[in-house]
């Protein structure tokens, strides 16, 4: 409710945007410029914000004193969020909308077009680096329980950085600023080899660095293996085939239930005062080796990035609520809800769901099987329409609104892969806006091989 101590979480709700955008991206962007009213002049964002005073508060970060008091991911989903809008409406103007900074709860400090913010943000990201010119840590990453002394690298913000660069980059080269998109694209390239050199474990990737350089989630180091800690080089764009293949392998055979992939493992047994939150969980629930649902369309994502929709499907099979509909006494969440987590199989409850209605789970869920695996996604040149089926889907029907126009689209196998617009054919996979500008709807047939993608 975000009532209380706490608030309305600033990354989630940017997150939730991601699919509130497409459904209705008027309502989206107001509400995108009053979160970017929630961010400091430095770039950084408040954690949380009351939803009737309007006021921010640092959150969890306050309960230690000798800890940062920013996250080191907030303000880079909302460089994420604007991004997506502007994707969805074209509407390269939004940047020049106007949002004001928040350097104290009480009191706006100024104000500041969108793309200053977007740009501060990314700017308070590369200011705030550790030893191994990683993201520093801050009081959390999206994990929220893994709480390092200051000084902490998250590989997390790395990759996040790297996704939201690349993102604006093209968002500037669609508006013709190629001199703004080469230096984001320099940004993307830098951060990547950053993270190769440090993040590579030689079996998995790394989740974070403590000040004194030693990794967290290492198969060299304590033997953890956190599932975002392979998904994110994939989705990007820094993992290598090989090292993804590597990555994954690792992932699926210690992370993968019937259930869906845990968070990580091994679970912490007790608590330990220099890893925080994580540690006062029992094993298997929640972030301690508990299987979150916000966590596994990521998994479901880097799959369809790397070709493999078979797993894509499987993976999402298994955290569908629907699948458990029979067995709703071990469920026991809405069985058409996908909960913030269900407890792990270290925890004598697996499969019971836990804190439904809560956080960006459903929007990625969404994004994952709307944008990547059916492939309907916008882009600043078109819609993109690129499925990513199992082999035995034969296809699907859609109708998406994009742009003032309706897209009726057509999915089916059997023949050479290939997409007509209103009986026009294409080529790639874009509805570039040619073919569909001023008219109020088109029919778009595509047609895949007859099993499995070209
Ligand atoms: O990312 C967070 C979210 O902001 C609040 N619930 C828990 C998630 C993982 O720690």
């Amino acid at each position: 409710t975000g009532y209380g101590a706490r608030g309305i979480g600033f990354r989630d709700s940017c997150q939730d945007l991601l699919a509130w955008i497409p459904q209705d991206p008027e309502d989206a962007a107001s509400f995108l410029l009053r979160l970017l009213s929630f961010q400091r002049s430095d770039g950084s964002a408040w954690h949380q914000f009351n939803p009737l005073t309007l006021e921010p508060s640092t959150g969890d970060a306050a309960e230690m004193a000798d800890r940062p008091s920013w996250y080191g991911d907030d303000h880079l989903w909302a460089v994420a969020a604007a991004c997506a809008l502007v994707r969805e409406t074209g509407d390269a103007g939004f940047l020049d909308r106007t949002a004001p900074w928040r350097d104290r709860p009480d009191a706006f400090s100024g104000e500041a077009s969108v793309r200053d913010h977007l740009e501060r943000a990314l700017a308070f990201t590369l200011e705030h680096a550790g030893s191994h010119g990683l993201p520093l840590l801050g009081y959390a990453d999206w994990n929220d329980t893994i709480n390092l002394a200051a000084g902490a690298e998250s590989c997390l913000c790395a990759c996040l950085f790297g996704w939201v660069a690349l993102q604006l980059a093209d968002l500037y080269r669609s508006t013709g600023d190629s001199a703004g998109a080469a230096r984001l694209g320099a940004m993307h390239a830098d951060m990547k080899a950053r993270f190769e050199s440090a993040a590579w474990d030689g079996s998995w990737y790394a989740a974070y660095f403590t000040a004194d350089g030693t990794a967290i989630g290492s198969a060299s180091s304590d033997g953890r293996i956190f599932t975002y800690a392979q998904s994110w080089p994939v989705i990007a764009g820094f993992a290598t085939e090989e090292r993804a293949n590597l990555a994954m392998e690792a992932h699926d055979r210690l992370l993968l239930t019937p259930r869906g992939v845990k968070l990580m493992w091994p679970c912490y047994r007790g608590y330990d005062p220099d890893v925080g939150g994580v540690s006062t969980y029992p094993p298997g629930a929640k972030e301690n080796g508990g299987i979150f649902l916000h966590t596994n369309p990521w998994v479901v994502m880097a799959a369809c990035l790397r070709g493999e929709p078979d797993r894509a499907w499987e993976l999402f099979r298994r955290i569908n609520p629907l699948s458990w509909r029979d067995e709703p006494t071990r469920y026991r969440a809405e069985p058409y809800v996908f909960a913030q987590n269900v407890l792990g199989d270290d925890h004598p409850e697996f499969g019971l769901a836990r804190n439904s209605w809560l956080t960006g789970t459903a929007s990625w869920a969404w994004v994952a099987a709307v944008e990547r695996m059916l492939g309907i996604r916008p882009s600043m040149d078109g819609l993109l329409v690129d499925p990513a089926l199992p082999a035995d889907l034969g296809g699907f029907t859609a109708i998406q609104r994009f742009r003032g126009t309706e897209f009726r689209i057509t999915v089916r196998r059997g023949g050479e892969k290939c997409m007509c617009v209103d009986g026009t054919a294409l080529q790639g996979s874009l509805v570039p806006l040619s073919a569909f500008r001023g008219k109020p709807s088109v029919e778009l047939m595509v047609t895949l091989p007859a099993a499995g993608l070209a």
